[in-house]
């Protein structure tokens, strides 16, 4: 054996063991189903497709046509809308293409700001930096952890930008958008709001329903609440035909070339069992996330917005500024084998020393956790952070506890040959 290739798989195997007793716990991953995973390994992960079905510029793609077109309506489905773009490669790519079909360098933007949770595509060394556009961010309420909306329609009327941005990557609440609306009508901004983060919880029929409270465009990862690859997604309601061709150009040859057609897959398989238990998992998310906020603030921890039941979607913001701030926290709670990550919270002015850590409830959902197992959660992050116990002796405790969570849930059972009729149907 190559004694790269062994090392590199060797690392690979030790991070599924090391996973495999861990609880995952970073707001913006999931894992895939069975059945999703199954078309990461086709023969699509090898060709090319650029373009539209029907309009290739490879041949070769008869059957990705049909599998792409499918994807698109599965897409519109469950999103209800009617413009889907499933090409986009990652959330980052959908937001560049955003960016690229509606805004021209110069123009202006408004956003959450970065500490007050916005994702780093909004942010001038981000997305919107490269596209050459100014930012304005929103005011923002810090004890709610939501926007301003007083303020928030203040600075919509005076800057008048050309694309207003809602959703952020702390996003607790939902946006409020209906509030907004009024004054965006009146001023003509794009309304596109960033998803990412809880496309699985609009798909499931919880949080908020964007494209029917005034969004025009959503864009979004496809690995968070929505347990799919990693890939993005652009979703639209265009104004006309000619916005529409626009984001459509925007995406190829805009910012995408061949757009990953296994990943596009295996999306496909995700929405159809969205379609299917999307409801129930996105339920079980939000149960989950308040139970956990709730045994954490009974544990002595400082879970932001105790006034609102914590959270409104799968992700907490804990202000651990007391137990070492969030650098410190995240990492002691690593070598417990509770995966989180530091986070900026409001009141913060350098990105190097957060005060907070950011939990998701979705990956632990996924695996069939309930409210009860959150007390047991609440408790193994209690013993590190609070109480100082030596984190190895914590993560045995972890280890045992995902003993009795093996399998991915609210999915189609994936059949025993399933990987086996692929690798047959390939060259060795
Ligand atoms: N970096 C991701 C997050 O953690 O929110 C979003 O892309």
């Amino acid at each position: 054996m190559n004694e790269d290739v062994a090392f590199i798989q060797e690392q690979v195997d030790r991070h599924h063991v090391w996973f495999s007793e861990s609880l995952p716990m970073i707001a913006s991953e999931n894992i895939i189903s069975p059945l999703a995973r199954e078309m990461l390994l086709v023969d699509f992960q090898d060709r090319y497709a650029e373009g539209l079905p029907g309009e290739r510029y490879y041949q070769g793609n008869e059957f990705v046509d049909q599998v792409e077109v499918r994807v698109t309506e599965l897409a519109k489905r469950l999103f209800r809308c009617r413009h889907a773009d499933v090409r986009p490669i990652s959330g980052t790519n959908a937001n560049l293409a955003v960016l690229f079909a509606l805004a021209e360098p110069s123009d202006t933007i408004t956003s959450v700001a970065l500490s007050d949770g916005a994702h780093i595509s909004t942010a001038k060394f981000g997305a919107v930096g490269v596209r050459g556009l100014k930012t304005i961010t929103y005011p923002f309420n810090t004890r709610d952890m939501n926007l301003d909306v007083d303020g928030t329609i203040k600075l919509l009327r005076e800057v008048r930008p050309k694309i207003a941005l809602f959703g952020q990557s702390v996003f607790l609440f939902p946006t409020p958008l209906k509030e907004l609306r009024d004054t965006l009508q009146e001023i003509g901004s794009y309304v596109w709001y960033d998803g990412a983060h809880v496309l699985g919880l609009i798909a499931g029929g919880q949080f908020q329903d964007p494209l029917r409270e005034g969004a025009e465009i959503i864009t979004g990862s496809t690995h968070k609440t929505l347990p799919g690859p990693q890939h993005g997604i652009l979703l639209a309601e265009p104004r006309d035909e000619k916005m529409e061709k626009k984001l459509l150009r925007a995406v190829f040859p805009g910012v995408v070339s061949n757009h990953h057609l296994h990943a596009m897959a295996s999306l496909g398989i995700t929405l159809a069992e969205h379609l299917e238990f999307g409801r129930a998992y996105a339920e079980q998310i939000m149960r989950n996330a308040k139970a956990l906020g709730q045994a954490l603030h009974e544990r002595g921890l400082r879970v932001l917005c105790e006034h609102l039941g914590f959270t409104a979607s799968h992700a907490l913001a804990v202000d651990v500024t007391e137990h070492g701030g969030g650098a410190e926290v995240a990492l002691n709670l690593e070598r417990a084998n509770i995966i989180t990550n530091k986070n900026l919270l409001p009141t913060d002015t350098s990105p190097v020393r957060p005060s907070g850590i950011r939990l998701g409830s979705q990956e632990l959902t996924r695996i069939g956790m309930r409210e009860s197992d959150m007390q047991d959660v609440a408790d193994l992050i209690a013993r590190v952070v609070t109480k100082g116990e030596d984190p190895k002796k914590v993560a045995r405790d972890v280890a045992a506890m995902r003993r009795e969570f093996r399998s991915v849930h609210f999915c189609f059972e994936a059949g025993a040959a399933a990987h086996l009729r692929y690798r047959m149907t390939r060259p060795a």
